[in-house]
């Protein structure tokens, strides 16, 4: 009998392998005469909705605006962005600090907007790094990264970072099941059953500040934790993961994780929690992670390592998590917007299951359960179901919702987006993608109030779609008006990184409040010069700190000398201009460094390590003015020894010696 399955599985996998490169029929021919009206936005006019993609392994947020497809900006996030100066100057530095160290990359795959009482409210965007588990907060009046937390008892934090409907929580599963951080680890990987454990994490989100902390955790049997959403409305205090490797194999999952007919959706009544939470069951554990901050008045993050996270047993409280029967592999986990229903997509199941809420609250009731796994409750799937979408395409991925009763779901394997009825789970329509989608973006389509004009693909590959550009393509996203009856392709564009999920939002909720520049007589940077009068360089030792500004189109200081062989140099520039879009770049020769790019009234620095004698020219990097291309300055470095006397001036030719400590 085992044997039987084996072979069946290794023909699903077969077909999943074959079918991705295939290209949908009708690629070339699918766009009809109105569509490039549709996606058409005039010089000069702004676009209707932002859509913030994941960046996957570039580790970085992009922003679009829709209906054009134009690059807005690329929000750096878990991953050093040398055009901004993002982890290379001394203030964003700590913003990658981990329990590792300086981590400098990430792959980011979900952007998830806050909302307010089930509304997306523009303040802020998460994202979740897969690899050393953190999740982010980005502000959206800076369009910056504000905040970073690290996960303990986690790797490959993937079902994360979903939110409840007033932003009270953001939630992490772990992908990977592990031994908890105060285990030993050192055992072997085949211990998988005995030793690891799923933790999923609840970090609180500040109402008025967002500032996150690592609330609690819950833990689960060892098994892989994909996707998640929280329950909406009626189902606001539960939340749904989808988890995969129920086996618990630890080898060869494409066949091994594979093996059931069945993995789970895992609910979670998260209310329940924070009451056991209060009443002292939880468990102190000592872990280690990081906790980031940016502070936008001192214009510098901090980075703190906490140590000790409170812990829930799922198994030991027993009314916080079920597990529900799911066919197979679920990847995507997706609550509509009235809450109740949950939809799962089994990567290599020929339908899709529609979970009532009601009925999941009836069967806990009725203890309409099938057994336990891992001394958690399993409940019937029955019981649970709403009813199946049948023959809706090959390997559902994700959906997303209209808001009108229809949902939308994304077929890896046949390239496609099927929407359906979620009352009567009859397909509508089918439209082809181009190819091999992930995820679906409908904007606030995971919240209670979808703005259905669009639904966005993200896809995989786009092979003959763009010009060649050698042994990589782009990624693209495909904009589809669903404002009628049938989906309609209006345009392709590529994308930054590999876009896993995305949310967009009215362009209005967010744009009215963006920051222009920040006040300089609120700059409380320590080594901030508010004025050319008060720029200065100081020797402390070996350390130069070199107190500068930049306004157009100078620095001041812009001749220094007495530098020498072995110093440490910072250079710590303050951008005086008040005004909307006027950065400065600063970059000088040899340093092993990026430039720093210093917003209107802020301070950055930049250091620099002297090696080598001679004559240093450094300037602006960004196109300020017309005299842009004068902005620059020189460093004298004399070898080391060398009686030099340290000296700074701006529009001198003899320069003034410097205070000498
Ligand atoms: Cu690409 Cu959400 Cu990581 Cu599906 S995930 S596609
Ligand atoms: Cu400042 Cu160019």
């Amino acid at each position: 009998m085992k044997h039987s399955k084996y072979l069946t599985l290794a023909g699903a996998v077969a077909l999943v392998v074959g079918v991705n490169a295939c290209k949908p029929k009708n690629a070339g021919n699918a766009v009809t005469g109105d569509a490039a009206s549709k996606a058409y936005v005039a010089p000069g006019k702004y676009d209707e909705f932002y859509n913030f993609l994941s960046g996957g392994f570039s580790g970085q947020m992009s922003v679009y605006g829709l209906p054009s497809g134009r690059l807005l900006r690329v929000i750096p996030v878990f991953s050093v962005d040398p055009e901004k100066g993002y982890g290379y100057s001394e203030e964003t530095k700590p913003m990658l600090n981990t329990s590792h160290g300086f981590v400098p990359w990430d792959d980011l795959h979900h952007p998830e907007l806050s909302q307010t009482n089930g509304e997306v409210d523009g303040r802020w965007i998460f994202g979740n790094a897969n690899n050393t588990p953190r999740v982010a907060r980005i502000d959206l009046a800076t369009f910056r990264t504000s905040e970073i937390i690290e996960l303990p008892n986690s790797g490959g934090n993937h079902s994360s970072p979903f939110i409840t409907q007033n932003t009270e929580y953001v939630v992490a599963g772990t992908r990977f099941s592990v031994p908890p951080d105060d285990a030993n680890g050192d055992v072997p990987i085949n211990t998988y059953k005995q030793n690891f454990k799923g933790h999923i994490s609840f970090i609180s989100v500040g109402k008025e500040d967002g500032k996150m902390d690592l609330a609690f955790q819950i833990e689960c049997p060892g098994v892989n934790f994909d996707l998640s959403h929280a329950g909406k409305d009626k189902s606001h205090g539960w939340f749904f993961f989808s988890c995969y490797n129920t086996e618990q194999a630890n080898t060869l999952l494409e066949v091994n994780a594979s093996q059931r007919d069945k993995d789970f959706i895992m609910a979670v009544n998260w209310k329940k929690a924070e009451e056991y939470l209060k009443a002292g069951k939880g468990k102190k554990q000592s872990v280690r992670y990081a906790h980031n901050v940016y502070n936008e008045k001192t214009h510098t993050a901090t980075s703190e390592i906490k140590t000790e996270v409170t812990v829930l047993d799922a198994k030991e409280l027993k009314d916080i998590c079920y597990f529900i029967p799911c066919p197979k592999s679920p990847h995507g986990c997706d609550v509509d917007p009235t809450g109740e229903y949950i939809v799962g997509s089994g990567k290599l199941a020929a339908l899709i299951p529609v979970f009532s809420f009601d009925k999941i609250q009836k069967a806990i009731a009725d203890k309409a359960f099938e057994g336990d796994y891992e001394g958690i409750p399993v409940i019937k799937y029955d019981a649970a179901l709403y009813g199946e979408v049948k023959k809706p395409g090959l390997g559902p991925l994700h959906t997303e919702f209209d808001g009108k009763g229809n949902a939308y779901t994304s077929f890896f394997v046949s390239s496609e987006v099927v929407k359906w009825n979620i009352k009567d789970l009859k397909v509508v329509d089918r439209a082809p993608t181009f190819y091999s989608v992930g995820h679906l973006c409908v904007p606030g389509g995971d919240s209670r109030k979808p703005n259905a004009k669009y639904v966005i693909a993200y896809n995989k590959i786009t092979k003959d779609r763009y010009l060649p550009t050698g042994p990589e393509l782009a990624q693209s996203a495909q904009l589809y008006d669903i404002s009628g009856d049938k989906m309609q392709l209006i345009l392709d564009f590529p994308t930054i990184g590999e876009p896993h999920y995305a949310q967009a939002c009215a362009a209005d909720v967010i744009k009215n409040r963006s920051v222009k520049f920040f006040k300089i007589d609120e700059n409380a940077n320590q080594y901030a010069s508010k004025g050319e009068a008060t720029t200065k360089v100081e020797r402390q030792g070996k350390v130069v700190h070199v107190y500068m500004t930049a306004i157009r189109s100078h620095f001041s200081p812009d001749n220094i000398e007495g530098i020498k062989v072995g110093d440490e140099v910072y250079f710590h520039v303050t951008n005086l201009e008040q005004d909307w879009d006027v950065p400065h770049g600063f970059a000088i020769k040899g340093a092993s460094n990026a430039e720093l790019l210093i917003m209107p009234g802020e301070t950055q620095t930049l250091r620099w390590d002297v090696e080598k004698a001679g004559m240093y020219p450094m300037y602006c990097t960004d196109f300020c003015s017309a005299l842009h291309q004068e902005m620059q300055g020189y460093v004298r470095v004399s070898p080391a020894g060398s009686n030099t006397p340290l000296t700074f001036s701006t529009g001198k030719t003899a320069p003034e010696p410097a205070a000498a400590q």
